[in-house]
């Protein structure tokens, strides 16, 4: 059986939505961020080493990492679902955008969430930042440009793992100028999945 440890508002979210599109049996092993410091609890890192979410076992191991954990249960559990032919160029575009989401899109928004908690003395490195942030999201907004989805014409495991990056810019208030970002964000909210996804992961609040 495979096992998610859910964070409450985390990026594992996207791991049960992910299982709910796969139509897998899982289980909900639940985690509550810490009040005042939002840190997982130290339980998580009996799971794994490094105490973050999401992570999932599944076989008598545990599998971290976002895009790993999307990667591993497409090719272990998905039956030829939610990527490209392995032989194919959009499967090359598929794992660009599988890395790509945390590697280098994630950064910026992170270091906005950091600085901005440092008020006035994060001022100088804002326009830095904000500059980084406008360069991904016009990229990721020109590859939405006249598409469904990242790759092909269905829903793949790079939409999965992009679709956090789209949470959180929108969390932060960064959409207003990327509508195809935020018009594709409001078609996978559509999705029956996802929404059975967030009535079991429960609260999913953003940004703070
Ligand atoms: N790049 C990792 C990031 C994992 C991560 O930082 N998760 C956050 C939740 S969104 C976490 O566990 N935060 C709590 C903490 O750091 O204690 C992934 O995508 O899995």
């Amino acid at each position: 059986m495979i096992v998610v440890h859910h964070l409450n508002e985390s990026r594992s979210q996207r791991i049960l939505w992910m299982l709910e599109e796969l139509e897998l049996p899982y289980e909900i092993k639940r985690h509550q961020r810490d009040a005042a410091t939002r840190l997982a609890p130290p339980e998580l890192k009996e799971v794994h080493p490094l105490g973050k979410s999401p992570v999932i076992t599944d076989d008598g191991r545990a599998v971290f990492e976002s895009a790993a954990i999307i990667d591993y249960l497409i090719r272990r559990h998905g039956n030829g679902r939610m990527a490209p032919d392995p032989k194919t160029p959009a499967y090359d575009d598929y794992q660009m955008w599988l890395h790509y989401a945390e590697g280098s899109a994630m950064l910026p928004l992170m270091l906005f969430m950091y600085v901005t908690r440092l008020g006035e003395a994060g001022g100088p490195l804002q326009p830095r930042i904000e500059g980084e942030i406008a360069n991904h999201l016009g990229y990721i907004n020109a590859a939405l440009e006249g598409r469904a989805f990242l790759v092909g014409d269905s829903l793949t495991g790079a939409d999965v793992q992009m679709s956090f990056i789209a949470e959180v810019a929108k969390a932060f208030g960064k959409l207003a100028d990327y509508p195809n970002i935020a018009g594709w964000l409001e078609r996978l909210h559509d999705r029956p999945a996802w929404k059975r996804a967030l009535e079991k992961g429960g609260t999913y609040n953003l940004g703070r």
